[in-house]
């Protein structure tokens, strides 16, 4: 079912020091109460000051059906169209390259790509999320991203993967799959983004910490990896997106490095990002969240009082969990994802429900547990008039908005 980590993901060292520990959690898709659980806890590489989870569960049970469709959000639709139009500006006019996504979920990314004038084609494992996809015109490979996968698509001039290098444990042969289907003498490249480590530090978004996540990254290792596989980083980007992510544009040819790349480096080293000391008062802040949310509930049902929780995300399953919250503390939670609806959260039984039951229930209290699209979900509640209410923003401390 999982097995333990010994040695680092990116240079192999030994040197791993614990800075977290949250405890046994579920598998935050897997939307059932009695889910079974996996200890959670947070690994430091003293070599090349990697994050890491400190089990890896076998991701079949992980991504074979996956409730999460990348579309539901109009925030990372327009997203996903920003990185179309600006990938296509390093190709000549009148050039439609073409691009695979790795881990394409429901065709989200491809569908904003093809609109630009890309070919496309998707990779992935999700038996429900490709089928979709297919369906919608977006051809899909139903497949792990692996050297079997590699060798049944075409080449490429653009591979994107976002949200999805922190869920690989085998990161080197991912890169070497990649390298060798980007078109020989093509400007060709790859453009990976995950959410970036110093934004879970500063934002105190332990949320974003369970089991599909076995990396967090900053940069320093990445380049030590992407140095070693034959791919150069030219420029990276930070984004707001899920919380604060961070863009790595690489080329396995030889392309003028921009400034950015140095300057996210001295940034992390300045901030104290590559000292394990930086990360050991992280633990006091996840406690201060877990009192402040239990306290607030119990103050509400104290007052006769009524909360229904918004966004049935990941992050929103574990911190649900990690704060000890009870079935009795929340109604219900909304969630617009069809395969999420009638099922209910890991661990705990909460059920997920429709955006409908919203008017049903008319709440006091909104809890925003997708915080990172807070704005979207925001103005949908004030839109249908179902803002009689007040709003709890979770981390980086309990507000109410
Ligand atoms: P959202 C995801 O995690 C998936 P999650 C993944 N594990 C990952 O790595 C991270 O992102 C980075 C719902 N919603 O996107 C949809 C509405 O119902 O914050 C989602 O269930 N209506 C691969 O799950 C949830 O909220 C809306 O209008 O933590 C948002 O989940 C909107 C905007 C969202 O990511
Ligand atoms: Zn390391």
């Amino acid at each position: 079912m999982y097995k333990e980590v010994k040695s680092c993901r990116v240079c192999h060292s030994v040197k791993l020091k614990k800075y977290l520990d949250l405890g046994e959690q579920p598998l935050v898709n897997s939307l059932v109460e009695n889910a079974r659980k996996y200890p959670l806890q947070v690994l430091f590489c003293e070599e090349c000051n990697l994050s890491q989870l400190s089990v890896v569960v076998n991701p079949e049970l992980l991504y074979k059906d996956y409730p999460y469709h990348s579309s539901v959000s109009k925030t990372f639709q327009n997203h996903c169209r920003g990185m179309a139009i600006e990938a296509k500006s390093y190709f000549d006019d009148g050039y439609d390259p073409m691009v695979i996504d790795i881990a394409s979920n429901d065709g989200c990314l491809l569908e904003q790509f093809k609109k630009e004038g890309y070919y496309t084609m998707g990779v992935e494992p999700a038996d429900n999320l490709a089928k979709e996809a297919n369906k919608k015109g977006i051809n899909t490979v139903n497949a792990f991203w692996d050297r079997e996968t590699a060798t049944r698509v075409p080449a490429c001039d653009v591979i994107t993967a976002t949200n999805v290098f922190a869920h690989v444990d085998d990161i080197r042969s991912f890169l070497s799959c990649v390298r060798g289907k980007l078109k020989v003498f093509s400007k060709g490249m790859l453009i990976v983004e995950f959410p970036y480590l110093p934004n879970l530090i500063e934002g105190n978004q332990f949320d974003t910490i369970y089991h599909e996540h076995l990396s967090y990254f900053l940069l320093k290792p990445i380049q030590i990896l992407f140095d070693s596989c034959g791919l150069n980083i030219f420029r990276v980007d930070k984004t707001s997106i899920h919380g604060g992510s961070i863009r790595i544009w690489a080329t396995p040819y030889s392309r003028e490095v921009e400034p950015s790349v140095q300057a996210v480096l001295d940034e992390e080293e300045k901030n104290g990002y590559y000292n394990l000391n930086t990360y050991l008062n992280f633990s006091n802040n996840v406690e201060f969240v877990k009192r402040q949310l239990k306290e607030k509930l119990r103050e509400i049902a104290m007052g006769m009082e009524t909360v229904m929780g918004y966004g049935a995300s990941a992050k929103g399953a574990m911190l649900l969990n990690v704060c000890g919250i009870e079935k009795h503390d929340i109604i219900s939670i909304v969630d617009e994802t069809p395969d999420k609806i009638g099922k209910v959260i890991p661990g705990i039984g909460i059920p997920i429900v429709g955006f409908e039951h919203f008017d049903v229930v008319q709440p006091d209290y909104i809890l925003l547990l997708a915080w990172n699209f807070k704005k979207e979900l925001i103005l949908k509640t004030v839109n249908h008039k179902i803002n009689r209410g007040q709003y709890i923003v979770p981390i980086p401390k309990v507000e109410i908005i």
